[in-house]
């Protein structure tokens, strides 16, 4: 039996590679500076694992930016536009992730969008046709070379062919370029041959999907055709079960297979029965994305017979890549201890997997049963069920808005708005000034009275300068917040926030998720003190901004023993509850962002539509309270909405606000098939870019978008929250779209 992890969060404890990738962005560390911090944190991550008992430890997990990224690299495979940037090859990696130009090139960056239903983003690699595939995994024999050299006993990890193919952009049927990205894949092979691989884990988390019979045919084929010399693979697929192809995957020639045995119920003596009878099963179970520690002994009587008929071809390993865990439990210092006794972050996790085969090796159940005494506490404790809170949520009455769209817009003619009218999605500059603030009140350097003053002149100053912009309706810019779902969760019963509990989300940007461990029930009013300063300032309408519960749920860690839709009711009620509250303290308008309603999706498709039926179901009831003259916003990021679009029309917000610009506006594509019935605001331009869209460049993508929505239903805004902009450049962007606003009026004026 041997124990390895698919991979290990790249961020570091203490976030050294945030912090690396920063500096060397702004000049403050050279590139050997910024390598040599990388270099440590694959030492520490490797040490960190094989302390803990991991034996095959994962190489090429690691990625500077992104790990999708890296694979477009190790390929060649470049956007064309950059083709003739001759940097350096680390900035050239970071200038197709964050699309910094170069003089002389209008450098756009890759897109980026969230890998499967995690809260992580990977770039979009751009195939073309022609594209020209030049194989070079220098980096990668480097790690392997760095982790042998300490010892380690390496298993280079790859994205596989098809999963890469899966996820890339390209116009037309992306299957006719396989026999191009094989080519390249087989140079890839050839070289890890060269350097003596012996484990190869090549990962393909798109056989979770129900393929089709054209990309199943095609797993076939690229697998069939690969030589792999005395490579041995472990084909893996993560985050759900794949007992729907294990036919196609036994078809395959490989030496093992990972199952996620997690994520969904997963059938292991199907797979004992199916597989080839010489590969290793590695079984997935030790959740790999969540940070409950393990009933380890529950998974002892689970294992213990499987293990038995496997014999010596058993691997254990955590169900995914811990990527998207925090690193090591034992930093949190001011967790409650009770809570703490819960949960096992990623070192935690690995050596979970020590005292499992111990004790399948000897037996001997005694530590894990000590090991696993408090998992039994908690679904037991007293957080677990709140009586009134379950009573309430069964006796609800109001559970959607009374009247239709129609009748309300009608009565919101009262806010008196502009056509065209302009906003934001709600977050402006967290300035190094506003983070300070919040940070010294929150080492009890200033009091309570010092920081309500401090943030009420941030409002202040927000509130002004969207005035001197132009703006219709305004915000208050949230300089209270640290982050939009990490606020809430301190409001809330049933919820915990860590102090070092940090997941990377894209590049060096990286979010703390709440932990849901009770039942979720709101203790006091959250956002109105601030709300209600806001709009003291001005005439015009400041609108409130709440996170959606299905939102709040997906960039949570949740607890495991309730259903997923029964915590989205919980929290939507909470915020039900916030709605009524501002309504009360004056605001008519309030935005419930739904962000993450798209990657929440289950990865099965016939599993979309349950979802779907209770994450609109929890959105409408956290809006249910807002009468008609209230106007009820929501926004979500990410361009891939054609799928859900009945969803997003069945939410039924008066105002939606879309993040389209990266993609140039495709989404409305698919408003030409079926129009969004209520007012919509397409993003004019991209917020994870600093570049300045000059004011005709947002014109055109308006009329682009007058194609498809009416005037009187058209919002103007850009594509999502500006909280990682400088103020600088937001106000450059935001004073070009109001031009294009006014200009675009004029127009239709006549
Ligand atoms: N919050 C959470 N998840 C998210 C977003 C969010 N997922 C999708 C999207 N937004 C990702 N975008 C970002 C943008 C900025 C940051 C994180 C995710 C960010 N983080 C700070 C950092 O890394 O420096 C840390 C936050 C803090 O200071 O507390 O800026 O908005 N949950
Ligand atoms: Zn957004």
């Amino acid at each position: 039996m041997k124990l390895h992890t698919l991979g290990f969060p790249r961020i570091g404890a203490k976030r050294e590679l945030k912090l690396a990738l920063e500096d060397y962005w702004q000049g403050n560390i050279n590139k050997t500076q910024f390598l040599q911090t990388t270099a440590d944190i694959r030492q520490k991550n490797w040490s960190a694992q094989q302390q803990a008992g991991i034996e095959l430890l994962p190489v090429g997990d690691f990625a500077n930016y992104d790990h999708v990224l890296s694979t477009s690299l190790y390929l060649g495979i470049i956007p064309e536009r950059f083709a003739h940037d001759n940097s350096d090859p680390l900035d050239l990696e970071f200038r197709i992730a964050r699309g910094r130009a170069p003089t002389g090139c209008a450098c756009a960056a890759s897109d980026m969008t969230k890998w499967f239903n995690t809260n992580y983003h990977y770039i979009v690699p751009e195939l073309s046709q022609d594209m020209d595939i030049q194989v070079d995994i220098q980096p990668l024999l480097t790690q392997i070379d760095e982790a042998r050299q300490s010892g380690h006993e390496a298993k280079p990890v790859i994205l596989g062919p098809l999963s890469y193919l899966y996820l890339s952009a390209f116009e037309g049927d992306k299957l006719q370029l396989l026999p191009q990205l094989l080519a390249g894949y087989q140079q890839i092979f050839d070289k890890l041959n060269q350097a003596r691989v012996s484990w190869l884990q090549i990962d393909e988390p798109i056989l979770g999907l129900e393929l089709d019979e054209n990309w199943q045919a095609a797993f076939r084929q690229a697998y069939g055709e690969l030589r792999q010399g005395s490579l041995k693979l472990l084909l893996t697929s993560y985050f759900a079960s794949v007992d729907h192809h294990l036919d196609l995957i036994a078809s395959l020639p490989l030496h093992g297979v990972h199952l996620d045995c997690v994520a969904e119920p997963t059938d292991i003596q199907l797979a004992i029965d199916l597989l080839p009878r010489h590969w290793v099963v590695s079984l997935g179970v030790i959740d790999g994305r969540n940070i409950w520690k393990t009933d380890l002994s529950a998974l002892y009587e689970k294992l213990e017979p499987v293990y038995a008929q496997l014999n010596g071809r058993t691997w254990l390993a955590p169900s995914c890549s811990l990527l998207h865990c925090p690193v090591d439990l034992e930093q949190e210092n001011t967790l409650d201890p009770q809570v703490k006794g819960w949960l096992a972050f990623a070192s935690q996790k690995c050596h979970e997997l020590s005292l499992l085969k111990d004790a399948l090796l000897s037996g001997d159940t005694a530590a894990i049963e000590q090991y696993s005494a408090p998992v039994k506490a908690r679904l037991t404790s007293r957080e677990a069920v709140n009586k009134s809170l379950r009573d309430r949520l069964d006796n609800l009455k109001q559970v959607e808005r009374s009247e239709p769209y129609p009748v309300r817009k009608q009565q919101q003619q009262a806010l008196g708005l502009p056509l065209l009218p302009t906003t934001t999605i709600g977050s402006f500059p967290q300035t190094a000034e506003i983070r300070q603030i919040r940070a010294a009140y929150k080492r009890r350097e200033s009091t309570l009275e010092q920081y309500t003053r401090a943030m009420q002149q941030q409002i202040q100053d927000c509130i002004s300068r969207q005035e001197e912009i132009g703006l219709d309706v305004l915000v208050h810019g949230e300089p209270e917040r640290n982050d939009m779902v990490e606020y809430f969760a301190e409001f809330l019963d049933g919820v915990t926030s860590t102090r070092f509990g940090w997941v990377q989300s894209y590049g060096s940007r990286c979010v703390k998720p709440p932990v849901i461990y009770g039942d979720v029930r709101r203790t006091r009013a959250m956002t109105t003190d601030w709300l209600s300063y806001a709009q003291s300032l001005t005439d015009k309408p400041v609108k409130g901004m709440l996170t959606g519960p299905v939102t709040i749920l997906c960039w949570s860690f949740v607890r495991d023993d309730l259903s997923r839709d029964q915590v989205a009711r919980q929290i939507a009620l909470a915020v039900s509850d916030e709605v009524e509250d501002l309504i009360r303290s004056g605001i008519k308008i309030i935005q419930i962002d739904e962000p993450a309603i798209r990657e929440g999706m289950p990865i099965k498709q016939s599993q979309w539509q349950e979802y779907l039926n209770w994450a609109v179901a929890s959105f409408r009831l956290a809006s249910a309270r807002a009468p008609a003259p209230v106007q009820i916003h929501s926004h979500m990021c990410y361009s891939e909405f054609n799928d859900i679009l009945d969803a997003i029309i069945a939410l039924d917000a008066d105002v939606l606000t879309v993040e389209t610009s990266r993609s140039n506006m495709v989404l409305l594509d698919a408003f030409k098939h079926k129009a969004y019935p209520n007012d919509i605001g397409p993003g004019v331009y991209d917020i994870h870019s600093p570049n300045v869209p000059d004011s005709g460049w947002i014109t055109n993508l308006l009329k682009k978008a007058l194609e498809v929505v009416p005037a009187e239903r058209l919002w103007i805004n850009p594509d999502c929250g500006l909280k990682t902009r400088g103020w600088e450049e937001t106000r450059a962007s935001l004073e070009n779209m109001i031009d294009a606003a006014r200009q675009l009026r004029k127009e239709l004026a006549k």
